[in-house]
């Protein structure tokens, strides 16, 4: 984690791994752990702090907030991140996930994209070249195949 500029009142925020333009104090920046100990499952976006957490119960009671993602009043002492676990060990309400608290989805995007203008195209006259060599052989193929046809079956 790069503090570096960070200013004002910075308190209880658990790290994991390096930091830079600040130090673990145990008051503003605490060592976390890893993310795999302190929530159920990050890599499927689930936060909810485990059983064992270092979040639970270690928020600086100043800066928390009311209520809890799942807008459940926060109760004393308070769990440091979105949710205030209550001794849970799974989460009872909202997960994190795209859009996950919003409550109108937006509509789909259906204007198509503009046209792409002034484009040019390279190539072409070896296209060109390609085509009439295929074309050239397709006749001498077909002038190769009526003669076998006529002299098969008229003898000339
Ligand atoms: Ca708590």
């Amino acid at each position: 984690m790069n503090a570096s500029g960070l200013t004002g009142n910075i308190k209880s925020n658990y790290v994991e791994g390096a930091m830079s333009g600040a130090s673990i104090d145990n008051n503003g920046f605490f060592s976390g752990g890893t993310s795999g100990a302190a929530f159920v499952n990050p890599s499927t976006l689930n936060f909810w702090p485990t059983i064992g957490s270092i979040l639970r119960n270690t928020a600086n009671a100043t800066y928390a907030p009311t209520l809890d993602f799942n807008q459940t009043t926060r109760t004393s002492p308070y769990d440091v991140g979105a949710y205030e676990t209550e001794g849970l060990a799974s989460n009872p309400g909202w997960v994190v996930g795209p859009g996950f608290k919003t409550t109108t989805p937006t509509a789909p995007d259906t204007t198509p994209p503009a046209a792409p203008q002034n484009l040019s195209v390279t190539g072409v006259p070896a296209l060109l070249g390609g085509v009439s060599r295929i074309l050239a052989n397709l006749v001498l193929s077909l002038q190769g195949l009526l003669e076998r046809f006529s002299s098969t079956f008229f003898g000339r």
